[in-house]
């Protein structure tokens, strides 16, 4: 399916958004309008003033030019989704196994990071994300003893040794490709350094069906901040971000304020246990402004882009925006 959305069209995108989210402000309550909005004051407040994690040395005149640029970025967020007791979370069912491999061994798991300001300053940088080998206990090479067979999910020549036993592992990419993607890779041990937050929401799936559920890991805020985009020319950030599965066959893209909304999680936890392969382990998306088919299970690459990406859903005719 081709992109239904001309350049011109992604403007008038925008616009539509802004007016929807202007319109959903002025229905809601003055309470949650209260809320939001000492919420996006809070995070403001936090974001300017709160301790850099695992910052590169960048002078000052940087982390203000990229604080302006969160700020100027939060300003189009939505108001906070309820949030409920505990004690009325429940088990989420389960829906939509695309793209996940259940046999995944998650020591080789990594989270593909690409369009960040500086990768290569980063102890977790490799020449090319996309050669990351993301280990099955399912596929042949990874079986005890390997048969020879041919590996699909890489180039000829191409084959990487990662070493499991050590977390400062890299693969040995080759120096004379031009199509190199070039970031970080990293493990699930570094996003669990970034504060901890947990939320119990509601999820919605567009078949029709909700479930109040509790959802814990790292705020996208958060992780943008530790792991800070390249900022455009006039000091914005990328307007983008998408996300994969490891085999590409699930995407979900959304724009830059939707994942720095306070409740937009990358979720390691459910229900205060370690995430299941069927929920989408070790890492999902989870965010009570979208509808399910958004929350992206067993993300293995984060790319920040100004290009709006074509998502999965949208290819089958879904709506991109998806917001509740
Ligand atoms: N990788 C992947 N993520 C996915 C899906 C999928 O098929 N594959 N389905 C989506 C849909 S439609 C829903 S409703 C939720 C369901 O999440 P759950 O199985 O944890 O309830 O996952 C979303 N994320
Ligand atoms: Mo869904």
């Amino acid at each position: 399916m081709t992109n239904p959305y001309s350049d011109s069209q992604s403007q008038a995108d925008l616009n539509e958004e802004l007016r929807r989210s202007m319109a959903r402000k002025t229905r809601r309550s003055f309470l949650i309008g209260g809320a939001a909005t000492a919420a996006t004051i809070a995070a403001y407040e936090w974001l300017s003033h709160a301790k850099q994690i695992d910052m590169l040395e960048s002078p000052l005149r940087r982390a203000e030019q990229f604080n302006a640029a969160v700020s100027r970025a939060l300003f189009r967020e939505k108001p906070l989704a309820p949030t409920y007791p505990i004690g009325r979370s429940t088990e989420l069912r389960l829906n939509g196994i695309i793209g996940l491999d259940p046999h995944m061994i998650l020591d080789s798991w990594r989270l593909q990071v690409v369009g960040l300001a500086h990768p290569e300053k980063y102890k977790q940088y490799i020449e090319d994300v996309d050669l990351w080998d993301y280990r099955s206990t399912d596929s042949p090479q990874d079986a005890p003893l390997p048969p020879e067979q041919p590996d699909s999910k890489l180039k000829p020549g191409t084959r990487v040794d990662v070493d499991q036993t050590n977390d400062q592992s890299i693969p040995k990419a080759p120096s004379s490709d031009t199509t190199r993607t070039p970031g970080i890779v990293l493990s699930l041990q570094d996003l669990r350094t970034l504060p901890f937050t947990e939320q119990v929401t509601q999820f919605k799936c567009v078949e029709g069906w909700s479930q109040i559920t509790s959802f814990a890991g790292a705020c996208f805020a958060d992780f943008l901040k530790a792991y800070p985009p390249q900022l455009n020319p006039d000091g914005t950030l990328p307007a983008y971000v998408n996300m994969e599965t490891a085999d590409g066959a699930y995407s979900a893209s959304h724009d830059i304020a939707t994942l720095l909304h306070p409740q937009t999680l990358l979720c390691y936890q459910m229900n205060g246990k370690p995430l299941n392969s069927d929920h989408g382990a070790p890492l999902r998306l989870a965010m009570p402004i979208k509808y399910g088919y958004k929350q992206i299970k067993q993300i293995a690459k984060i790319t920040y882009t100004n290009q709006r990406p074509v998502d999965f859903w949208e290819t089958q005719g879904y709506d991109w925006y998806a917001g509740l």
